[in-house]
């Protein structure tokens, strides 16, 4: 059954407790690949009415075979069953058992919610409302129970059976082939976080000693042969455990802790509790197979699924609209976690890359959408940028406001206050007003309006007052629905930087001190006067990206390179490199299109070159520094009349001339940077070999010599990282040395999906007019499946996402081959068809032949009337907001 129909839309204002509870949960589950039996028996009491509600659960799909009110079967006039709910009109006045039957086809069930089974392995994905596919239930978060699951299976098919919670007993089925295992979990919760799998698996087993010296068993499960790649996972595990405590005085709770890898998984991962189920791609890593982003992304993302266990399972979400309550704040505690772990810097920037990327483009387009919506058609499709990433920003402002120790004292008070509940943001806020002191009414702002706040900063100094004065404006752009905005709560850091590179000290007239740098915005205009400045400084403002917001400063290239060489905040050194190559990538991007001679920036050369120089800089600083504005991220900054083919030759024709310009200083850096020893993931290492990378990526841009280069160390390279950066940097040029590369790297790795996702997408983003005929012929190839998300995104997704002159082609034939596969896909799968067609999403800002091409694609989709309700939602916003 596809939920096609388009869905009214459910609203905040809505929200109403439920009218029933579910105490416990008895779940009794009998695999089989076609037809798994599942009995659930939940102890329902009525939530305060005295003439009770009728019961009404929720099914997708479903078929019941038996239904028992308090040990009877229901009489069929007693109640009313269809695929998508099961109402019970007139149920008894207090606590009673339902005891309900249904039969599920795990085999044919291609979303991937549900129970499913991926390579053979029975697993379940119910968040957000996938148990309502195993069985009748009030599947909403507010709804927590405590669960017990047996499983049933064959031995032979499913030897290992694991649910949530700790194990109670396991056995044989006397006289049969099977066997069953019981798990109980104490701890109550709502049914998205539940979690079965039953399979042929193998195990890597540790342990770790809480803070209170309890001993808790860690457990990795995978495909058997796969058990030599799960080290990686299982140390970032040991360490974020520890981390927990220290950083949040947050423990681990039951006995045990279990993480299984899956081939066939909607997204990253699942913090089931105490079952977290994985996409087989965030644990599996080993030097010859996962590059150094691939080791960071497990890191992070176990991290993350770990620390949901206390923001997001032993405290939830009252209900959908408050998914930033936990995704935004686990996600800062994963940032935190991994900068704690590396390079504080760095992990900034390359959050703050991202943030760019994804939610600015988002909220500057017709998917806009404030951190906590109003409302919405389906609820998958508000798993977004904006609800991780701004999520994550919301929560680090309030860190920045009321700095480190008040943010503790808050976070203490929502972990005592809220424990075993499901909260909304509102109560999360109140907890830091509590703690602090501080009312936190305006800066609810940040979770109801959407779009990025725009601010213009003019600073000017007096010599004879000796006093440096700031105007400031901010103001919020209309997003879909939200066409007016008040002021914000803008936490801004600043810092004046002395001709001698240092900072001065900041005192505003009437006396106060500028605490920890952070001036507050809290009005459409205001001025702050600095006093006591003895020379005229430079700017620097929202130092380490204080808040997510776009802001215009009176700046000079001359500043930009000063605060290039010399800011403390290393954030700022990186954004002013941006600045400058921003504006330069701008003009030529005009220049070009308006048949003018483009230029250079001999300001950049400079900063760049001593940056380069600089052996006092960690080199995965001075690689971002050397990594140029994307062309997705020019296009953003031209906002309007955008022209992919203008962008990508403005920037290939500013790397050329880095890498001419530098060409000795890249090559002795790349050499110096040759290392022989044994791989190692640590950040350090990973470090240098991006910036070695980074210098080979430039010498290529340059000039022939550096495809030697480039082919010689794919050829020798001793680890994935090395091997795939070679591979790609020849990628981009049509030299015979490509193709012999890549059938070479295919034929090394064909066994491996993992690896060959990688030749996937490196193809799927070469920027030539021949590529959509190579992705075409890809989605041919034996290594390529529809029916695996991995494969898609890495396809698929990489040439919609990462290829902005191919994806864009001014034929309109990129939009249409990514419609052909949204429809295609969407019967099957249409969470992943619906983040696909998310590529549209900035289609208004494209030059007028483009986007007359990509609406035709969009009305394509559209037109179709079986589509789903999740893409049917994504592509109506982008056809009518904005
Ligand atoms: N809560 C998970 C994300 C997630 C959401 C939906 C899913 O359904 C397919 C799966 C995972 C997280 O934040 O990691
Ligand atoms: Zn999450």
């Amino acid at each position: 059954m596809m939920r096609t129909e388009q869905a009214r839309p459910i609203r905040l204002e809505d929200y109403r407790p439920p009218d029933w509870r579910v105490e416990t949960v008895e779940l009794d589950v009998s695999l089989h690949p076609t037809a798994t039996k599942v009995r659930a028996t939940l102890k329902m009491s009525p939530n305060g009415e005295t003439v009770p509600a009728p019961i009404v659960l929720e099914g997708d799909g479903l078929t019941l075979t038996s239904l028992k009110l308090d040990g009877s079967e229901l009489h069929p006039d007693a109640y009313v069953a269809t695929p998508d709910s099961l109402t019970i009109a007139q149920p008894p006045a207090g606590t009673c058992y339902l005891q309900i039957d249904t039969l599920l086809d795990p085999s044919a069930n291609t979303q991937l919610m549900g129970l499913y089974r991926s390579s053979g392995t029975y697993c379940t994905q119910c968040e957000a409302e996938g148990f309502r596919r195993i069985t009748y239930f009030p599947d909403r978060p507010d709804v927590m129970a405590v669960y017990t699951t047996r499983i049933e299976a064959e031995k032979s098919e499913a030897p290992i059976l694991l649910a949530n919670g700790n194990p109670v007993r396991a056995g044989d089925i006397p006289g049969t082939t099977r066997h069953f295992a019981e798990w109980h979990d104490p701890f109550p919760k709502p049914s998205y976080l539940f979690a079965l799998v039953g399979g042929n698996l193998a195990c890597v087993e540790d342990n770790f000693v809480t803070m209170s010296g309890r001993d808790i068993v860690l457990r990795i499960y995978v495909e058997p042969g796969k058990e030599d790649r799960c080290a990686w996972a299982m140390d970032s595990l040991k360490r974020c455990m520890r981390w927990d405590e220290e950083a949040f005085g947050r423990e681990y709770d039951l006995d045990i802790f279990m993480i299984v890898a899956v081939n066939d998984f909607n997204m990253g991962a699942m913090e089931n509790k105490g079952l977290n189920i994985f996409n087989d791609k965030y644990v599996l890593a080993s030097p010859e197979t996962a590059t150094d982003t691939d080791f960071a992304s497990i890191e992070a993302i176990i991290a993350h699924e770990y620390f949901h266990n206390w923001t997001g399972d032993r405290i939830t979400c009252r209900d959908w609209f408050q998914l930033c309550l936990k995704e935004g704040l686990t996600v800062f505690r994963d940032q935190e976690f991994t900068s704690d772990q590396r390079s504080r810097p760095v992990k900034r920037i390359s959050d703050v890359r991202l943030l760019r990327a994804h939610q600015f483009v988002e909220d500057a387009g017709p998917l806009a959408h404030p951190v906590r919506p109003r409302e919405y058609r389906e609820i998958n499709n508000f798993y977004t940028a904006t609800v991780y990433e701004k999520g994550a920003e919301v929560v680090r402002m309030l860190k920045t406001l009321l700095g480190p120790s008040g943010f503790r004292k808050g976070m203490d008070l929502y972990f005592e206050r809220h424990d075993g509940e499901a909260a909304t943001v509102d109560q999360f806020i109140q907890c830091f007003a509590d703690a602090s002191g501080i009312d936190l009414t305006q800066f609810m702002l940040w979770y109801s309006q959407a779009g990025t706040p725009e601010v213009v900063v003019t600073g000017s100094y007096d010599p004879a007052a000796q006093t440096y004065r700031l105007d400031v404006a901010q103001a919020v752009p209309p997003t879909p629905g939200q066409p007016v905005k008040e002021a914000m709560v803008i936490p801004l850091a600043v810092g004046l930087i002395g001709p001698d590179g240092r900072d001065m000290s900041l005192a505003f007239n009437d006396g106060r001190p500028v605490v920890r740098g952070v001036l507050t915005l809290n009005q459409p205009a205001q001025s702050f006067t600095f006093v006591g400045v003895p020379h005229r400084p430079v700017l620097s403002l929202n130092r380490g990206f204080s808040a997510p917001i776009k802001v215009t400063a009176n700046l000079s290239a001359d500043d930009l390179k000063f605060i290039a060489a010399h800011d403390s905040d290393p954030f700022n050194r990186w954004q002013a490199v941006q600045s400058l190559a921003n504006t330069l990538l701008t003009d030529n991007v005009a220049a070009i299109r308006g048949g003018g001679t483009p230029h250079d920036d001999e300001e950049l050369i400079a900063a760049l070159a001593a940056l380069l120089n600089d052996p006092a800089l960690e080199p995965a600083f001075v690689a971002l520094m050397l990594t140029m504005p994307s062309e997705a991220d020019i296009a953003r900054d031209i906002g309007r009349d955008v022209d992919p083919d203008a962008i990508l030759a403005a920037r290939t024709r500013l790397r050329t001339t880095i890498g001419a310009r530098l060409g000795p200083a890249l090559r002795e850096t790349y050499r110096r940077l040759q290392e022989d020893g044994p791989y190692s993931p640590d950040a350090a290492s990973a470090g240098r070999r991006a910036l070695k990378n980074a210098c080979l990526d430039l010498l290529a841009a340059a000039g022939v010599s550096a495809i030697a280069l480039a082919a010689r160390q794919y050829h020798q390279a001793t680890n994935m990282t090395d091997r795939i950066a070679a591979l790609t940097t020849l990628s981009h040029y049509g030299v015979p040395e490509r193709q012999a590369a890549i059938d070479d790297f295919y034929r090394r790795y064909a066994a491996d999906p993992l690896i060959i996702d990688k030749w996937l997408s490196l193809q799927a983003a070469i920027p030539e007019p021949a590529t959509l005929e190579r992705v075409r012929a890809l989605t041919a190839h034996p290594a390529f499946s529809l029916a695996n998300p991995n494969r898609v995104r890495a396809l698929i997704g990489a040439f919609a996402q990462s290829n902005q002159t191919q994806f864009n082609r001014a034929d309109g034939a990129g939009y249409a081959f990514l419609a052909e596969t949204v429809l295609a896909l969407d019967p099957k799968n249409p969470q992943v068809a619906s983040r696909l067609s998310t590529a549209f999403r900035s289609w208004r800002a494209l030059e007028p032949v483009r986007r007359a091409q990509a609406e035709t694609a969009l009305r394509h989709i559209a037109a179709e009337p079986k589509l789903s309700r999740d893409v049917n939602d994504i592509v109506s916003r982008s056809l009518d907001g904005g």
